[in-house]
């Protein structure tokens, strides 16, 4: 461990990363009066949406609830396009909001944080970066996001492909044109889902490589008239808070009946409504849906359906059929046309589970049963989520552990926000808490409110050391996985479980709980003195 801090800048806070997270972070604390560094991989603000420009990238949150509430004036500003927005859209909102509270004097962009260690005399974290840089803080921040560790699976032979390949969340800045090229797309979550069909459009041949089939709900996305966002914007403070009271921080229309309240022609005409007006909302047609079951089946089979109404092929439409999983326990996927696009004759469905991927050859893609010859392969196999980002970088606390060692059998925090023996490391949606199961906007802002009023209590009192007790994130670890084995969730093989990535632990690593009740959890936390946290002072100088 290196913890001599001498040669390095000194700082109070330095924030991993300038995404939604990062940007908001920092305006917090310059009102904190903080000097604040941001480091930023990227060579743009954006984080998620700077990486995720693959074609056909969309939220799956409407544009009116996915953006920023802490300012009154952009909300109102701001004008969206669409209902659902593109990559591109959101992120100039996230380069204006940089702009208009002038936040690029103080991210360094280009700059991936390596290392951090604490000095446990002083208190202060040393940070490194991959320039070689080394900067002092009092606080250290990670909004390193929790769907930005992108991982390409390991596949004999892609060294040796002499056409293109990409993965969707590091993908190239540049116009990638797929016209007449045959493509293999290898991944059908929601990146693949809202790629195929674009890709499709601009193939001569498309062939999808599919392990596992998700279930996907139309987005019907469409132009957002002015009208629409005047009447939204007339009440925005409203929308707002009622959204931060609910499950995922997301005004759906939860339903409060169970399955079973209602006769067989009105549960399909609800999930039928649902379906119709299009996205996730149609997982909260019913309450119990996430725990029972024969309910979840009953909405699982609904969607089966429609895939076999829409998919003119037998054989395709069942393959796409997802049988293996709960629905909505691995994200639900939310699209446009994606179905539709097997009807396509240049596109062809491969079953992995039938025949996996042999290798990748010079000219495509071998597998056990056939050999596509391919122009470009797309990689949308997903990240290492939640935990990834915190992995790769070395962060050593108390006695020199590093975190990974830590969290060798799964992440333990407070709240999602700290972890013991790390004081005055802070984890903005970091695991734990409710964050990808969210509007993460939603959460980041309440996790950056609530670190900022933690840091205003430890000015207010003198205090320069904040640190959760064991006993209490003990007692929070066990509360999140309770709460998680009351669901279906820990039933499927998902990222939610760490599941898509070879030795990490099979841990829950949201917070299922729902938002609402978690930020009620935090807000008592405050009000009961910062329960389960200590704090200490007067550190020696650095
Ligand atoms: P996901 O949801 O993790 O999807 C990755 C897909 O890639 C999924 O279908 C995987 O199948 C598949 N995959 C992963 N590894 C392989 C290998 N080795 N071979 C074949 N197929 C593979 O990532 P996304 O980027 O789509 O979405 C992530 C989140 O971003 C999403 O939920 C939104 O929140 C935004 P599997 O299911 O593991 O069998």
């Amino acid at each position: 461990m290196n913890t001599a801090p001498s040669m390095a800048r000194q700082t109070d806070a330095v924030v991993i990363g300038a995404g939604f997270a990062g940007l908001y972070m920092l305006h917090r604390l310059r009102k904190l009066g903080l000097n604040t560094q941001v480091f930023e991989a990227g060579d743009g603000v954006g984080g998620t949406w700077y990486w995720n420009c693959y074609p056909g990238a969309r939220c799956d949150v409407e544009s009116m609830q996915y953006s920023y509430s802490f300012d009154e004036q952009l909300q109102q500003e701001w004008k969206w396009t669409e209902r659902y927005p593109a990559q591109a859209e959101i992120l100039s909102y996230i380069n204006h909001v940089a702009d208009r509270f002038d936040l690029r004097r103080d991210i360094q962009l280009e700059t991936r944080v390596t290392s951090a260690d604490l000095d446990e005399n002083t208190g202060r974290w040393t940070v490194r970066t991959d320039k070689g840089e080394e900067i002092n803080c009092r606080f250290l921040i990670s909004a390193a996001g929790c769907l930005s560790a992108a991982r390409v699976p390991e596949v004999a032979g892609l060294a040796d492909f002499k056409g293109k390949w990409y993965h969707t969340g590091t993908w190239p800045h540049e116009k990638i044109d797929f016209t007449g090229q045959r493509v293999g797309v290898i991944g059908t979550g929601s990146s693949g889902i809202q790629a195929i069909p674009v890709i499709a459009r601009q193939a001569s041949e498309l062939v999808v490589f599919q392990r596992t089939p998700n279930f996907s709900i139309p987005a019907w996305n469409r132009p957002l008239p002015q009208e629409e966002q005047d009447a939204w914007k007339a009440n925005y403070v409203e929308h707002r808070e009622r959204a931060r009271n609910t499950r995922s921080g997301i005004l759906y229309q939860y339903s409060l009946r169970a399955t079973a309240d209602v006769d067989e022609a009105e549960r399909q005409a609800e999930y039928e409504r649902r379906w119709q007006r299009g996205g996730a909302n149609f997982t909260h047609a019913f309450n119990d849906i996430f725990i029972n079951r024969v309910s979840n089946d009953q909405a699982a089979q609904f969607v089966r359906n429609k895939i076999s109404s829409i998919v003119r092929d037998p054989k395709t439409a069942a393959l796409l059929a997802p049988s293996d999983h709960a629905i909505g326990t691995k994200r639900i996927c939310v699209d446009s046309d994606y179905y539709a696009t097997f009807n396509r004759p240049n596109v062809k469905l491969h079953d992995l589970r039938a025949a996996p991927i042999e290798t990748i050859v010079p000219e495509g893609i071998r597998t056990a049963s056939d050999t596509y010859a391919l122009d470009s392969i797309v990689f949308a196999t997903g990240y290492d989520a939640v935990t990834g980002s915190i992995d790769r970088i070395e962060i050593r606390g108390r006695a020199g552990v590093a975190l990974k060692d830590k969290w060798s059998h799964g992440p333990k925090t407070y709240l999602g926000i700290m972890t013991a023996g790390y004081p005055n490391l802070f984890f903005i949606t970091g695991p734990g808490s409710p964050s990808v199961l969210t509007n993460v906007i939603v959460a980041i802002e309440q996790h950056v409110d609530w670190i900022s009023r933690c840091i205003a209590h430890m000015q207010a009192s003198g205090q320069t050391i904040a640190e959760p007790r064991q006993t209490a994130e003990d007692e929070w670890v066990k509360h999140v996985n309770e709460v998680a084995d009351q669901t279906l969730f820990p039933t499927t093989k998902s990222w939610y479980m760490g599941a898509n990535i070879p030795g990490k632990p099979r841990v829950f690593l949201p917070y299922v709980g729902g938002f609402g009740n978690y930020t009620v959890i935090c807000e008592d936390v405050i009000k009961a003195g910062y329960r389960g946290f200590a704090f200490s002072g007067q550190p020696q100088p650095a």
